[in-house]
């Protein structure tokens, strides 16, 4: 029988990564790449000592404390790691690592896309031209609202928010942030810093969304925090739904208080609130921010940088807890 370390991969991971795995490790793949239930994910993972999840799989304190004894490490293939009960896992002593850095640029190059056919009604325009409703050109028809030199405001200003700054200064925009903390100067390039999200909105023409989801960021922005920008804002989210209070936020839409939003991330994915469909002022996206070939790899070689450190003993790069 192989003496190698037994991996319990999730969802199906990009070919070169599944190789990698197969060749060094014993690797359980999901072939038919559906999410696990809770059930079947500790079922899986009898005899693993591992598992490489997405955050699709929920680990919870609950499923942590029932995964077998077995398991040491959960090396995520992701960067967000509101999926995983860091404590639970901590108090079991399962090693939990992530895959920062590597997304970075794909994701700000999601969140322009969703600034820029948010604000310029992309999705509208398109979907006339593949429903064959394009009857003629007009001059007051699918105006939208101007990116260039606008204010671009910035919640969380870490590795993608400072991508997303970088990108949008070639628009002329002015860059406004907050962030727990205030960046040094060089990396700051100019960004205005705000002591807090309330001192920040008022500055926004557009708001970009890059903090993680954690107990702090939960509905951060709802109607009292809408009331706050100016009118006519156009508010991106590509870090994680929970940060935004659906209720509020399709209010704001439907009243006119916000122009538009551009979303790739959402409560409840992929069971979205319907009413988001319905918005012309919505320009949505299926969680793709990271979904391109390059970082997609790259996001898996990260995992099993982390994966191969732990089990030859030494420290991994992107431990957690
Ligand atoms: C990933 C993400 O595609 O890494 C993250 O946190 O949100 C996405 O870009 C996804 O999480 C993969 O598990």
């Amino acid at each position: 029988m192989s003496d190698k370390t037994i991996v319990l991969v999730t969802r199906q991971l990009p070919q070169a990564v599944e190789d990698r795995l197969a060749r060094d490790y014993t690797a359980r793949f999901n072939t038919e790449d559906t999410v696990y239930s809770s059930d079947e994910l500790i079922r899986l993972s009898a005899g693993a000592q591992a598992i490489i999840p997405c955050h699709t799989e929920k680990l919870t304190a609950d499923v942590i404390q029932r995964l077998p004894d077995t398991v040491r490490a959960i090396c995520s293939f992701s960067v967000g790691v509101d999926h995983i009960d860091l404590g639970a896992a901590k108090a079991r002593g399962i090693i939990v690592t992530n895959t920062p850095e590597v997304l970075n640029d794909a994701t700000a190059e999601i969140a322009m896309l969703l600034m820029l056919g948010a604000a310029r009604r992309a999705h509208e325009g398109e979907h006339q031209i593949r429903t064959d409703r394009w009857a003629d050109w007009s001059a007051v028809a699918q105006l939208g609202a101007q990116v260039t030199g606008k204010r671009l405001g910035i919640l969380g200003m870490g590795r993608v928010g400072q991508i997303m700054a970088r990108r949008a200064r070639g628009f002329d925009m002015e860059i406004h942030y907050y962030n727990r903390s205030r960046l040094p100067a060089e990396r700051e390039a100019g960004a205005i810093y705000h002591e807090s999200l309330e001192q920040l909105l008022p500055h926004c023409d557009f708001l970009s969304i890059h903090c993680p989801a954690t107990p702090e960021s939960h509905h951060l922005l709802n109607a009292q925090s809408i009331g706050l920008l100016p009118d006519g804002a156009i508010v991106v989210n590509t870090a994680r739904g929970a940060v935004v209070n659906d209720d509020d936020l399709i209010a704001a839409l439907r009243s006119g208080k916000l122009f538009a939003a551009g979303l790739d991330v959402f409560n409840g994915e992929p069971d979205i609130d319907p009413r988001y469909r319905e918005l012309a002022n919505t320009f949505l996206l299926p969680h793709v921010g990271s979904a391109t070939r390059e970082t997609r790899d790259a996001m898996g070689f990260r995992a099993l940088e982390n994966l191969d450190a732990i089990f030859t003993g030494s420290e991994p790069r992107d431990r957690l807890v």
